[in-house]
C-alpha cells in the first residue's frame, strides 16, 4: 500500500498488536431513550447471546477478546459455566461492572443511601460482583454509582463522602489475586444537584486512600462540555492511577454513541497520551473498554464500527514521530510540535490497518465482511419469537 514510512509501519503493527478492545455486553442489547425503546431484529434474549455477539464482533475484527458483564442484567446461576460458553465462542468474561441503580430501594442513593439498611443491600450487592468474578476469572469491578441529591440541603455532601468511602474500603478487602477495582466518574445524571464521584477529583481521591487495588475508569461522555480529557489521562497516567477507559461519543450528555464518531480528534489526543505514556500494552493495565448503546443503528456493525474508530486513532497516534515532536518541543517550536501530530492525525490508516487485517488473516473491511457473511439475516431468523433482551432486562 502506502506511503506511510516502514519504521512507522513497524511501529504501528507492533502497537495495535497489544491494543485489546472490551465490548460490552448492554451494547448488543435493545436500548433506547426515556422516549422510546425501538426493537430490532435478532437482538440477544439472553447473556449467552449478547457472548456470542461479542464473539462475532471479536471474530471480524481480531481485536475485541473480551465482553463486559452487567450484574443483574446479566445474572445467571453458574458463572464458570457462562465463562466456558464464552471461552467456546472464542471470546472470554471481562469487566463485572455492579448496578446499583435500579432498585427502587435506591431512590435516595445506594451506597451513599442516608439508611445504613440499603448501603448495607448495595455493598452486598457489589460483594456478590467480586464473587462473581471469581467464577469468571474477571480482573476488574467496575463501580458508577447514581448517587448523589437533586436539591440543596437534601442530604450531607460530607457524610455521604464518608459512606461511600467506607463501602469501597469493604469492597477493597474483599478482593483478592490480580482483582482490581475500577470507580468511574460522571458528572450528573440521574442526580441533578450534587453527584457523589462526578469527577477525576474525587474518584482519585478515593482511589489514593484506597491503595494498589483501586483505579479510576474515564468514561468519554462524563464531563462538562470542553473538558480536556487527555489532560486528565495524562494526570492519572503520571500518577499510576488510571484503571481503564469507558469509549465512546457524545454530542450533549452522556449520548454513549460510538467512539470516534462525534470527535475523532478528542479520541486521537487521548491516545497520543496513552501511547506517549507506553500504556497500550495489556500489560500496563489499562483496560480499554466500550461503553455504549445503538438506539438506532443496527448493534453488531456498530461494535464493529467502534473497534475500528478506536484501532484508527492508535494507528494515528502511533504514527506521531516522537523525536521530532520532543526536538520541537525543546527548542520552543510551537508550530512545528503542533505540526508534528497533524501530519500524523492527517494521514489516512484505514489502507494500512486493512493490510494489516489480511496479513493476519482477516477480512479487510469488516463491516463489509460482516453484511456480506449473513450472519444478521440468519440471527433475526433464529432469535425470532423470544423476549428479546432490553437495556436493563
Ligand atoms: C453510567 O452512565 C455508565 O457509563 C456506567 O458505566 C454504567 O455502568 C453504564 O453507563 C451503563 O450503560
Ligand atoms: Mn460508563
Ligand atoms: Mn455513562
Amino acid at each position: 500500500m502506502t506511503d506511510v514510512p516502514a519504521a512507522a509501519r513497524t511501529r504501528v503493527v507492533e502497537g495495535l498488536s497489544g491494543l485489546r478492545i472490551e465490548t460490552p455486553s448492554w451494547g448488543y442489547a435493545n436500548s433506547g431513550t426515556r422516549f422510546k425503546v425501538f426493537a430490532q431484529p435478532g437482538v440477544p434474549r439472553t447473556v449467552h447471546e449478547k457472548i456470542d455477539d461479542a464473539a462475532t464482533v471479536h471474530r471480524f475484527t481480531g481485536a475485541a477478546p473480551s465482553v463486559a458483564l452487567h450484574i443483574p442484567w446479566d445474572a445467571v446461576e453458574d458463572y464458570g459455566a457462562l465463562a466456558d460458553h464464552a471461552t467456546e465462542r472464542g471470546v472470554r468474561i471481562g469487566t463485572v461492572n455492579a448496578n446499583v441503580f435500579q432498585d427502587d430501594a435506591y431512590r435516595l442513593g445506594s451506597v451513599c443511601h442516608p439508611d445504613p439498611a440499603v448501603r448495607r443491600k448495595a455493598v452486598r450487592h457489589l460483594l456478590d460482583c467480586v464473587d462473581i468474578m471469581d467464577g469468571t476469572g474477571s480482573r476488574d469491578l467496575k463501580l458508577w454509582f447514581a448517587d448523589g441529591t437533586n436539591y440543596p440541603g437534601q442530604d450531607s455532601i460530607r457524610r455521604r463522602q464518608d459512606r461511600l468511602a467506607e463501602a469501597l474500603r469493604e469492597v477493597r478487602d474483599r478482593l483478592g489475586g490480580n482483582q482490581r477495582l475500577l470507580l468511574e466518574y460522571k458528572l450528573f445524571e440521574p442526580a441533578f444537584y450534587t453527584t457523589d464521584v462526578p469527577d477525576w477529583g474525587t474518584a482519585f481521591a478515593h482511589c489514593l486512600e484506597l491503595g494498589d487495588r483501586a483505579r479510576v475508569v474515564i468514561d468519554t461522555g462524563h464531563h462538562a462540555p470542553h473538558t480536556n480529557i487527555e489532560f486528565i489521562v495524562a494526570v492519572l497516567l503520571r500518577l499510576g492511577k488510571l484503571g481503564g477507559f469507558d469509549f465512546n461519543s457524545r454530542f450533549y450528555a452522556d449520548d454513549d454513541l460510538m467512539a470516534g464518531a462525534a470527535d475523532p480528534f478528542q479520541l486521537f489526543r487521548v491516545l497520543c497520551e496513552i501511547v506517549q505514556a507506553d500504556a497500550l500494552r495489556p500489560d500496563s493495565g489499562i483496560a480499554f473498554m466500550l461503553d455504549q448503546c445503538h438506539n438506532v443503528e443496527p448493534k453488531i456493525p456498530a461494535v464493529i464500527r467502534s473497534v475500528m474508530n478506536v484501532q484508527e486513532a492508535t494507528a494515528k497516534a502511533l504514527l506521531v514521530d516522537t523525536a521530532a515532536l520532543a526536538e520541537a518541543q525543546r527548542s520552543g517550536d510551537v508550530l512545528g510540535a503542533h505540526a508534528v501530530l497533524m501530519d500524523a492525525y492527517d494521514t489516512d490508516v484505514r489502507p494500512l490497518l486493512a493490510a494489516l487485517r489480511e496479513d493476519a488473516g482477516l477480512a479487510p473491511d469488516p463491516i463489509a465482511a460482516y453484511h456480506r457473511s449473513g450472519h444478521a439475516d440468519r440471527l433475526s431468523a433464529e432469535r425470532a419469537g423470544g423476549r428479546q433482551a432490553g437495556w436493563g432486562a
